[in-house]
């Protein structure tokens, strides 16, 4: 079962781990083929590598449209090494066997993601690499083939446990994943075609929507995943145009969609708006007259928390707010559009992802909302109740001032985007504390509380912050204890949406300590 590995045919795009792979291959007495770039790199580095060019004998010719589509190439992957005849045929032909196939494609999908031209993104559909990559997969039985970079360490290992060969196990496996990529690879080029051409094809389609890409794993490393898209019209995490840094992953897509979902809940024109996301939650929420300034407001909340976070705005993205939001290291950000200056202070952080996407989603509009459960799915309609739609009904002695009004219509926006038991402490039109996916309503407030706190130590505030907040609860206060944890937080006013049997023992709780309270009618609940 066992290939002894003597020649390897390099030809990747993504040169990462390339050289260290290289050298540990011609250090194990391999011998190195390559394709012009990538051959280049290797030599350069001071490792021995021979040009395909040579085993061809034929130059690479239409800018490199054409170089390793040649028999020499492909005899020397495809021939059954046991079959006399093909044995026959690589002798008369000389042709010399590739054990070892190293190949990563064209970068289709970040190209196209970049929002390159029609004629960039065809160049980029990469033709001979795949049909390699094929080829090798096909003859597993006497070739091994290497599609991610990720798998060098186990290649270069499982060569120095068999002392030069590769079993017939992990070169199925490998063929199993070289089959999955070059499907992944078609399946966006075709949808690319499909988007392009604005036409639909069913066949394409599962649960409504499209194989966008493959991504490496899903919330764990032991997962795939896949990202779909539906086509829905909506500016977003699926329809927008990234700018810069590295393929997003799954949880990436995921806070992403949950921040820029939350800054659409906030009219440009009515002030800037910024969320900072992370595990899906808001960890800090603002609004203030610019964007630079909701964003430090955001940032105070839960400055722990927001490292490492996913950073939406709903306005352009100008050079002063970039400017903070790089001073914290952030996976993402998400506008509706960036400045030049912006774009440039942001290309500093290499791996900062910047996503922009036209326009912000309206939190009005309907559509769906797909969860699946063991042998179903879920489907509903999304959320999109908004406060400012809904009639407020003041049910205490005490009505809310204007200010407090406000912070309890901005609290109530918030918690619509948090994690079920939600709690949002808020004041002068930023989060404070945000106690989020706890079992009982009482624990989210307190944490909230606690969170506030700390944050106020770490500014050395003399004050918790949710000293005169104001507090809002996704779904009623079941009893009077949860209100009461946010009385001694120091909260002054409360939103609800009411509707508890116990109502009027949380009513008259609220009255006894000269808190306004109001209803909204209306649940968020968010699971
Ligand atoms: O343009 S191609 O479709 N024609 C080819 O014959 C070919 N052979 C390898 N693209 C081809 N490749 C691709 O070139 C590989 O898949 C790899 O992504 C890239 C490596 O090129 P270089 O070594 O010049 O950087």
């Amino acid at each position: 079962d066992l290939v002894s590995v003597r020649r390897a045919l390099l030809s990747v795009s993504d040169k990462t781990g390339l050289i260290e792979f290289a050298q540990a291959l011609a250090g194990a007495g391999v011998e190195l083929v390559s394709t012009g770039g990538t051959a280049k790199a290797i030599a350069a580095a001071g490792i021995a590598v021979r040009d395909v060019s040579e085993l061809t004998g034929f130059p690479e010719i239409m800018d490199g449209r054409v170089k390793t589509l040649h028999p020499s190439v492909h005899g020397a992957l495809l021939g059954v090494r046991d079959d006399p005849e093909h044995a026959q045929a690589m002798r008369e032909h000389n042709i010399a066997p590739i054990d070892l196939l190293v190949v990563n494609l064209y970068p289709f999908e970040e190209v196209r993601r970049s929002g390159a031209d029609y004629a960039s993104i065809v160049e980029n559909i990469d033709i001979g690499g795949p049909a390699m990559v094929r080829a090798s997969a096909k003859n597993h039985a006497y070739v091994a083939v290497v599609t991610d970079p990720e798998d060098y360490a186990a290649v270069l290992n499982a060569l120095e446990m068999n002392t030069g060969s590769l079993s017939l196990e992990f070169r199925q496996k490998l063929a199993a994943k070289a089959f999955a990529r070059t499907a992944a690879y078609d399946a966006a080029i075709s949808g690319w075609f499909a988007e392009a051409l604005d036409i639909e094809q069913p066949a394409w389609r599962a649960f409504g929507g499209r194989l966008e890409s493959v991504m490496r794993y899903g919330e764990n490393p032991h997962q795939t995943a896949g990202f779909y898209v539906t086509g829905e019209e909506r500016p977003g995490v699926a329809t927008a145009r990234q700018l810069q840094g590295k393929l997003l992953s799954y949880n990436n897509i995921n806070d992403t969609d949950a921040a820029f979902e939350l800054v659409g809940e906030f009219d440009p024109a009515q002030g800037a708006a910024v969320a900072i996301i992370k595990h899906a939650n808001p960890c800090g929420v603002a609004e203030a007259a610019d964007l630079r300034q909701a964003y430090l407001k955001a940032l105070a909340c839960d400055p722990v928390s927001a490292f490492g976070g996913i950073v939406a705005v709903n306005r352009l993205l100008d050079a002063e707010a970039a400017e903070e939001i790089v001073k914290t290291f952030t996976e993402v950000i998400i506008a509706p559009e960036a400045s030049e200056e912006a774009q440039a202070i942001i290309a500093a952080k290499k791996n900062l992802r910047l996503l922009v996407t036209g326009g912000l989603p309206d939190p009005r509009k309907s559509g769906l909302l797909v969860k699946s459960v063991a042998g179903g799915l879920l489907v509903q309609g999304r959320d999109n109740a908004v406060v400012g739609d809904l009639e407020l009904k003041v049910v205490t002695k005490r009505a809310p001032s204007a200010q407090e009004m406000a912070d309890l219509k901005f609290a109530f926006r918030v918690a619509k985007h948090v994690k079920s038991n939600a709690i949002v402490y808020a004041k002068d039109l930023a989060t404070v504390g945000v106690g989020a996916g706890q079992m009982s309503r009482v624990d989210s407030a307190r944490i909230a509380a606690r969170k506030a706190q700390d944050a106020a130590e770490a500014a050395g505030l003399a004050e918790p912050l949710t000293k005169g907040s104001v507090v809002a609860s996704d779904a009623f206060f079941p009893f009077a204890d949860g209100l009461l944890s946010a009385v001694e937080a120091g909260a002054t006013a409360v939103i609800q949406p009411g509707g508890s049997m116990r109502d009027e023992d949380v009513i008259a709780a609220a009255d006894e300590h000269g808190i306004a309270m109001v209803f909204t009618g209306v649940r968020h609940f968010r699971h």
